[in-house]
């Protein structure tokens, strides 16, 4: 089995419900975070996200991982209209094992993780010490330059 961290979020529908049910989905949930509450990035005018951090086990290679993923955010009613804009359902790979994959279609470690706050906030309550094995810092180190952004977590 390999450890697989993901970062789940959501700005239409019901949210909370929507990343619930891809968790019950996705399957070999270890650990979660809180939800946070976290403000647009990339395209601004937009609804505020609902974003965790997920840690799963699972007996999956990354790319099987990904077309699990795939098919359970269609199910959940995720259409690709605009890219980086409101989705029910967004789940990122963020790191792999030490997993690292650099093609068209998937990357990993996720390719802006180190740089968004909505990301690393959630995922530091589950692995702080955790590191990213391209650029070689802790989650926690890539966290404390991020801190201008916007994120409220939800008690
Ligand atoms: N996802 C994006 C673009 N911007 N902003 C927040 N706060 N949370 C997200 O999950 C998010 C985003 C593209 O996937
Ligand atoms: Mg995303
Ligand atoms: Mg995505």
């Amino acid at each position: 089995m390999k450890t697989a961290y993901l970062s789940l979020g959501s700005n239409l529908g019901d949210r909370a419900a929507s990343i619930e049910r891809a968790l019950e989905l996705l399957g070999g949930l270890v650990r979660r975070s809180a939800f946070y509450e976290t403000e647009p990035r990339d395209l601004k005018a937009q609804p505020w996200f609902l974003n965790i951090a997920a840690e799963i086990e699972t007996a999956l290679f990354p790319r099987q991982l990904l077309a699990r993923i795939a098919r359970i955010e269609k199910d959940l009613g995720r259409r690709r209209d605009l890219d980086k804009g409101p989705r029910t359902i967004d789940i990122d790979i963020l790191l792999f094992g030490r997993f690292v994959v650099d093609t068209p279609d998937l990357v990993i470690p996720h390719p802006r993780m180190h740089e968004r706050r909505f990301v690393l906030e959630p995922l530091a309550e589950l692995a702080p010490d955790l590191r990213h094995p391209v650029f070689k810092k802790t989650v926690r180190e890539m966290l404390a330059k991020v801190k201008d952004q916007v994120v409220r977590r939800q008690e």
